[in-house]
């Protein structure tokens, strides 16, 4: 009943996604993060394979895999650099909301001008005072006749500097508090849009971070998704798609870091033996492999909740928390086995140390996806069968 096994496709996908990673992302991933380097010929040429857009349906210009092989795939490519991977799908976000709520012809509109070339998009929620609380936030859409006059700015956006297509989140009522904001899709070169403060970040370095202000930007109804006030729950249904990725994202950031740590403890000699046959080091090895073996399972079963439209805000939410979490224990283990070699600067487990803390904070720090969890189970328990 239960089938792990991939099909022919399959196999073959996630070969080209592995053997892409390998090949165009590995060798230069160290350098990326220390310098900040955003990878846009990395991007052209996963384009050209059909990597970039995978959660995209092909009529609007993308690979149409289904929610299993998308994570699948961000699981293998994120192996190799989470910061570069996360440039090449981080459109999975913004069109998300957009795949949910936007109507056919908006859906090829936006969506199918973006997949023409390499271009990208970025999810514009979180404000300075918005953060968890994405429900108070201040960028208002004021309506005036048939358009809506957008002020304000929005803060630690994924890919802002570079997004060609953003989904702006703003309230036309705050008094109407989360059934007052919109969801808008709207094209970059739209007047008013100016790139703020560029971040400057622990980890992910190679994917930038940005505030974005909006100073009067004219839109219309042709922008608006899913009619006023929809927005706010566009938003969280595709931070429920988001959470699931984080999961997958969480999970390639493990595996990395455990191969690396059992090839270290395989070949590292010490006391006249390699230290992987010293229990101190095998246990913590066992503990990793199942904290990562455990977090792919978890995005599995969300991605087929996905794929067979059933919701599953609570175990995205739950395996969001739970893989992030085993991402910075395995990573912070892998760092421990290898000690100093591991401490230093270069070094890839050093690297995967720093970019897995981010996993635990964004699309919802764990702490908040703890109390969505914890809300779901109060209605209902989470069980498989
Ligand atoms: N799917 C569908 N609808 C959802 C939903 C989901 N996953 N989550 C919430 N909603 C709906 C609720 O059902 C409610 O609708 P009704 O008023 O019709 O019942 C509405 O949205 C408001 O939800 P809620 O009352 O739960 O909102 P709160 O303000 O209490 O809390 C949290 C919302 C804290 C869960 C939300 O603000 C959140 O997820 N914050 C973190 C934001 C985040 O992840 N930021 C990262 C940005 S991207 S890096």
């Amino acid at each position: 009943m239960i089938d792990f096994s991939l099909s022919s496709q399959q196999k073959a996908l996630l070969e080209t996604a592995r053997d892409f990673a390998a090949r165009e992302i590995r060798p230069v991933a160290v350098e990326y993060d220390r310098d900040g380097t955003y990878p846009e010929e990395i991007c052209k040429k996963a384009h050209q394979l059909g990597l970039m857009y995978t959660n995209i349906p092909k009529a609007y210009g993308g690979t149409g895999m289904s929610f299993v092989e998308h994570y699948l795939v961000t699981e293998a490519m994120n192996y190799e650099c989470c910061a570069i991977a996360q440039v090449i799908g981080i459109s999975h976000l913004a069109t998300g909301a957009l795949m949910i709520g936007a109507t056919e012809e908006q859906k090829k509109k936006f969506i199918g001008k973006m997949t023409e070339s390499y271009r990208s998009a970025c999810f514009c929620l979180t404000e300075p005072e918005a953060g968890s609380d994405a429900g108070v936030m201040k960028t208002t859409a004021e309506k005036k006749g048939d358009r809506y006059i957008v002020n304000g700015l929005k803060c630690y956006i994924t890919n802002g500097v570079y997004a060609d297509l953003l989904c702006l989140f703003a309230t036309i009522d705050k008094s109407k508090g989360t059934k007052g904001i919109c969801c808008f899709a709207v094209p970059r070169d739209t007047p008013g849009i100016s790139v703020g403060r560029i971040e400057d970040k622990m980890g992910h370095r190679a994917m930038n971070v940005a505030e974005l202000i909006f100073d009067n930007v004219e839109l219309t109804k042709e922008n608006l998704i899913g009619g006023e006030g929809q927005g706010f729950k566009l938003a969280m249904m595709a931070l429920d798609r988001g959470r699931a990725n984080i999961t997958a994202v969480s999970t390639g950031i493990a595996q990395k870091a455990l191969d690396e740590a059992a090839k270290y403890a395989n070949t590292r000699v010490q006391f006249g033996q390699p230290i992987g046959n010293f229990q101190g080091v095998s246990f913590l090895l066992a503990d990793m492999n199942a904290l990562t073996m455990a977090s792919r399972a978890m995005y599995l079963q969300v991605g087929w909740m996905l794929d067979n439209n059933i919701r599953c805000s609570t175990e995205a939410a739950l395996a969001k928390l739970f893989a992030s979490d085993a991402a910075m224990k395995v990573t912070t283990d892998a760092v421990q086995i290898m000690a100093g070699s591991g401490y230093m600067k270069g070094a890839v487990v050093e690297k995967l140390m720093r970019d897995a803390k981010l996993t635990q904070i964004f699309e919802g720090t764990n702490q908040i996806n703890r109390m969505v969890a914890g809300r779901g189970i109060l209605g209902k328990t989470c069980t498989l069968f």
